[in-house]
Parts: C-alpha cells; sequence; structure tokens
C-alpha cells in the first residue's frame, strides 16, 4: 500500500457504506486525519465502521443541506473529499426517483459548491457508475462509450458525472470521477444481488430458510472486490492531474453463475429447487450487460485488481456462514 505525507485530511460523504467503511481504514493506515459525513437516522448506521470510530471524526451533515456541507468542509479543511454519499440502490430509484435525483445528483453539486467556497485547493473524487452506460451497444465499456442510463438512479449518477467534470473545466477545481463497475464484499448492503444470494444461501444450507427469490437469473455484471475499488479511489486523486477513469474486473458473469457458485461452496449441487423467480424483484427497465475495460487506469494509476469472481463468491458466502454461526467449508 502506497502512504502519502504525514497529516493528509480526508472528507469522506458515504463514510458508513461498504465503500466509505473501507476506504477510511486504508486512508487511515496510509497515515491520514479521516473525516466522516453522517446523515441523521432515528436508528444510527455505524455497523460498517464501529471499529473505526475511535480513529475518525464524525461530522453531522446530509447532502440535502448546504449549511451542512459548508460546516463540513470548515471543519475538516480536507486536501481530499470523496463523495461516495448516494442513494445507492438501482431498484429503489424507480420507487424514489426525486429522493434519488435530489442525493446523487443534485448533492454532488451541493458538495462541489461547498467546495468551491471552502476547500478549492482539495481534490474531489466522485463515484460515478457503470450504470450510466446501462443500453449498451459495444463491450466492453471503457471511458469513451456513450451513456444510456436505464434507472433514475443511473440519470442522476450521469447528471453528477457532468457537474463534475463541468466544476474542473469551468473553475480549474482538481475533480476526477471514478466510473466503478459493481464491487462487492461482506460489507455489501442486503438488498443487493451478491449479499442476497450468499446470505440467502448460508441460510439454506443452515435450514433457516427455504427459498432464494430473485428477480432474474440472466443478468451480466462486472463484478470485484471493494477493497481494491477503493484503493483505485485513492491512486486517482493521486495523478497529477484531474481526469475520468473506469475501474473494472474486464469479466462478466450472470446472476445464476454467481447462484450456482454459492450453492456450490455449501455443498448443493442441485440449487434449482432451492431459487424461485419472484416478479417484484425485476425492474422496469434493466441493464442486461456490463463489463468494463480498465486499461487505462491500469497503464496510468497503476491499477489491477486481484480478486476473480470465484474468490468473490467465496469470500462473501464464508462470511453470511460465519456471521450466521456455522463453521467455515472445507477448502474446494
Ligand atoms: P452504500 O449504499 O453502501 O453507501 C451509501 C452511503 O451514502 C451511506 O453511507 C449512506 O448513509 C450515505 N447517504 C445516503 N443518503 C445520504 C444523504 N442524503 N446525505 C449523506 N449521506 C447519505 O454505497 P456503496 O458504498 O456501495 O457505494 C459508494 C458510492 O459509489 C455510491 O455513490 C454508489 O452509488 C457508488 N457506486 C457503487 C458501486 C458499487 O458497486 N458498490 C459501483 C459504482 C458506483 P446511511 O448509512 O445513513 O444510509
Ligand atoms: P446494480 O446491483 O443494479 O448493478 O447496482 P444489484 O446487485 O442491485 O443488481 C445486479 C443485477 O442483479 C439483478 N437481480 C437482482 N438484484 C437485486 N438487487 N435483487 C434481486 O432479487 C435480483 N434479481 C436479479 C438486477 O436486476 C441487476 O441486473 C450496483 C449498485 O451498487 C450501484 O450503486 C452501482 O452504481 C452499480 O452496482 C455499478
Amino acid at each position: 500500500m502506497g502512504s502519502a505525507p504525514a497529516g493528509r485530511r480526508a472528507l469522506i460523504t458515504g463514510i458508513t457504506g461498504q465503500d466509505g467503511s473501507y476506504l477510511a481504514e486504508q486512508l487511515l493506515e496510509r497515515g491520514y486525519r479521516v473525516y466522516g459525513l453522517v446523515r441523521r437516522l432515528s436508528t444510527p448506521n455505524t455497523r460498517n465502521i464501529s471499529h473505526l470510530v475511535d480513529r475518525v471524526e464524525l461530522l453531522d451533515g446530509d447532502l440535502h443541506d448546504p449549511a451542512s456541507l459548508d460546516s463540513a468542509m470548515r471543519a475538516s479543511e480536507p486536501d481530499e473529499i470523496y463523495n461516495l454519499a448516494a442513494q445507492s440502490f438501482v431498484g429503489v430509484s424507480f420507487n424514489q426517483p426525486v429522493v434519488t435525483g435530489e442525493v446523487t445528483g443534485l448533492g454532488t453539486v451541493r458538495l462541489l459548491e461547498a467546495m468551491r467556497s471552502h476547500a478549492d485547493r482539495a481534490r474531489f473524487y466522485q463515484a460515478a457508475s457503470s450504470e450510466m452506460f446501462g443500453k449498451v451497444l459495444v463491450s466492453p465499456q471503457d471511458e469513451h462509450t456513450a451513456f444510456h442510463p436505464r434507472s433514475p438512479y443511473g440519470v442522476a449518477k450521469v447528471f453528477a458525472y457532468w457537474a463534475a467534470v463541468n466544476y474542473r473545466e469551468s473553475y480549474g477545481l482538481f475533480v476526477s470521477n471514478g466510473i466503478l463497475f459493481n464491487h462487492e464484499s461482506p460489507r455489501r448492503g442486503h438488498e443487493f444481488v451478491t449479499r442476497k444470494i450468499s446470505d440467502g444461501v448460508a441460510r439454506i444450507h443452515l435450514g433457516l430458510a427455504a427459498k432464494l427469490r430473485l428477480g432474474t437469473l440472466s443478468t451480466r455484471r462486472d463484478w470485484g472486490y471493494a477493497p481494491e475499488y477503493v484503493d483505485f479511489m485513492w491512486r486517482l486523486l493521486q495523478a497529477p492531474r484531474p481526469d475520468d477513469f473506469v475501474g473494472a474486473t474486464g469479466e462478466t458473469h450472470s446472476v445464476e453463475e454467481f447462484v450456482q457458485l454459492a450453492f456450490d461452496r455449501v455443498g448443493i449441487s442441485d440449487w434449482k429447487p432451492h431459487v424461485e423467480l419472484d416478479p417484484k424483484f425485476k425492474r422496469p427497465a434493466e441493464v442486461d450487460m456490463l463489463c468494463g475495460n480498465a486499461t487505462k487506469a491500469k497503464e496510468q494509476l497503476g491499477w489491477v485488481p486481484k480478486v476473480r469472481f470465484p474468490e468473490l463468491v467465496r469470500i462473501m458466502v464464508d462470511n453470511d456462514l460465519q456471521l450466521l454461526g456455522a463453521a467455515r467449508p472445507a477448502a474446494r
């Protein structure tokens, strides 16, 4: 792991999420002073950072609220700003399109404005997404691929992407987009398909559930391992110039392949009786296939993801088995 000059300060929005928690860990290891923006919830959601609360400074704030973003900038005086906060679940974005646009889209502009007012020498990472590519006509997708988002979430991310480019071009700010493809981990939210499968398979194996209900088995994603993707974010802000980069493994796999490998991990080869398709989990418009080309990140950032698809499935299933109290399966 590369290190940074002593005393660097980072502000992370979305620190309680999957990526924010791994990023906070890695920045602390690199010697940063880490500040995290946390919104008020009736039940605090600090599960992912419970082991870090004594080492990071949490600041109250919400991407809806410009005054709170101004205060967070003044309190943290950041050298680096990582904007990871979002309404990040594509499925929900169809039911809550306005909230998704407000937070995932306009929230980015509010944070860029706060940076422009209070931290214009900082470097800004925008969490852009492969969902911006959406209905792809060419594969693999890279930094030159046209956007065709297929959900309110994807639309909001395209808006935020262009806002980031626009603040770079208009005001000369150091603002970069990381266009990351799906990345997963034991800290993934349970509503996302990989965690839903790893948790569901562990429960079925232990006799705690009978069925795994999914929307579709056919869609394909380029799935990587989240800790490697937050290293990408840091590398992007160490580059000499602000720019936009794709982060991906370059492999695409179907939901069905994930299901099959997950059941295989617990010794169930005939998985079909355990899985049901439920239209409730289907989306009004779907992104059928994504596969990224991260050659630019490899060449210019030296970033190469190492965890391959079967290992990712294994990590996630073993984690859920362990959380449910089961013994770790023997190596297969
Ligand atoms: P998560 O859903 O795990 O985390 C989202 C974070 O945003 C949480 O900390 C959440 O806080 C916070 N948040 C939500 N709404 C607000 C708000 N109004 N004000 C302040 N904070 C808010 O996402 P990931 O960690 O998986 O992803 C990080 C970012 O990267 C997101 O922007 C996502 O869209 C993007 N992305 C993710 C990819 C992936 O595969 N994981 C791929 C490409 C992009 P709380 O805990 O309170 O809910
Ligand atoms: P995605 O992730 O939409 O790619 O967005 P998700 O895991 O939700 O879906 C992946 C694919 O699986 C299909 N699917 C199901 N999905 C869910 N959640 N639940 C189901 O039951 C189910 N059945 C099939 C989906 O339809 C889809 O095709 C993630 C998020 O992290 C975004 O924030 C991020 O930008 C993108 O990845 C890159």
